[in-house]
């Protein structure tokens, strides 16, 4: 039949989504936000299909009895007005109407205010061509394109952007939300299971839009609590030569004025126009999720950004073999 025909590539492929663990899947759900919204996603899908269903077989009805009319061997003729006024011009928008309530109902469970309670955990994000600064303001802590929050708790995030408008979006957690300039955008984000999340800016901002990542790690309470003591340590002096070389190169090249590595040592970096680096060494990508953090892609990523991530707003620099083996030195023993 037809109407299976049409029916059966579309269930396959929903099928096949939702059986793929992709680390960016709506359908794949850990956080109560985002069942909800995978719920709401199932029932639009079911009554998508059943319109479809209907639709196929009135149109095969209508060709069948079509090419009965041409053979002569039509039967008795319905009168169908009855039952278009009452299908079309009741069932139809009372089914309409009650998804719309229905999807209010699940978008107000999505998003529920989110109070001024100063004692829920607060991470602000803001949004960056092409990265994510990532603040704690009441651990006075400061990160980049990745997020760790406590299991089970529910997080305040409060997300703005520095530059133009780009969009929040960690699928397995929760609806996506803009991240407007000038203005603060609050939302919940809660994770059930322990587990990485991966985010993705959903709002084009520009050439490497589609190289804006980030990822969410979901820790128990404990290792939360450990993890929260570590990132606040300040960057230490380097008892190392080679590493207080690879400083001393840091600062010669001007890296400090865009990136900030908080501690001791002096002159102290707190440049805020690229990702904070003091404690790059833990981050598990570079550039916003887009290159693992190994000693080679740093090299290529300092030596020529725009190759890596065109438009990127850090230059490329190009250093001697050994300043270069000395900086390398110093980015990894940011830890
Ligand atoms: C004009 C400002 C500017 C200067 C100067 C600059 N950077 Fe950057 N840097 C950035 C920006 C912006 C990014 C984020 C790029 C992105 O992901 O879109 C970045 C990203 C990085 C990253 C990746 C960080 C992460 O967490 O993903 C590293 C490492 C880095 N820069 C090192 C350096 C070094 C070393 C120097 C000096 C040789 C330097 N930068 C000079 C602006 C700058
Ligand atoms: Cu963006």
């Amino acid at each position: 039949m037809a109407a299976v025909r049409l029916v059966a590539p579309t269930l396959l492929l929903t099928a096949a989504a939702a059986s793929c663990s992709s680390p960016q899947n709506v359908l794949d759900p850990h956080g109560p936000a985002a069942m909800r919204i995978e719920e709401l996603w199932w029932v639009l899908f079911v009554m998508g299909v059943t319109v479809s269903i209907v639709v196929a077989a009135l149109l095969l009805l209508a060709i069948r009895r079509g090419r009965q009319r041409e053979r002569g061997t039509q039967g008795r003729e319905i009168n169908g007005h009855y039952l278009v006024s009452i299908g079309a011009g009741l069932i139809t928008p009372a089914v309409i109407f009650a998804l719309a309530i229905y999807s209010y109902v699940i978008g107000a469970g999505v998003y529920p205010p989110v109070d001024e309670d100063a004692g829920a955990l607060t991470v602000e994000v803001t949004g960056h061509q092409f990265w994510w600064e990532v603040r704690y303001p009441q651990y006075d802590l400061v990160s980049a394109n990745e997020v760790v929050i406590p299991v089970g708790r529910r997080v305040r995030f409060l997300v703005t952007s520095r530059d133009v408008i780009h969009s929040f979006w960690v699928p397995q957690l929760q609806g996506k939300i803009d991240m407007i300039p000038g203005h603060t955008t609050r939302q919940w984000l809660q994770a059930d299971e322990p587990g990485r999340y991966r985010g993705q800016c959903a709002e084009f901002c520009g050439a490497s839009h589609a190289l804006m990542a980030l990822w969410v790690f979901a820790v128990p309470e404990e290792e939360f609590g450990a993890w929260l003591d570590a990132r606040r340590q300040p960057a230490l002096e380097p008892a190392d030569p080679d590493v207080r070389e690879g400083r001393a190169v840091f600062v010669a090249a001007e890296c400090h004025l865009c990136h900030a590595t908080r501690g001791v040592a002096r002159p102290e970096a707190l440049g805020d126009a690229g990702p904070d680096l003091t404690h790059l060494a833990t981050r598990e990508t570079l550039a916003a999720g887009t290159l693992p953090n190994t000693r080679g892609n740093l090299t290529a990523w300092i030596s020529d950004p725009e190759r890596i991530k065109p438009g990127a707003r850090m230059p490329p620099t190009v250093f001697p073999p050994d300043q270069l083996r000395a900086l390398l030195d110093y980015l990894q023993s940011l830890r």
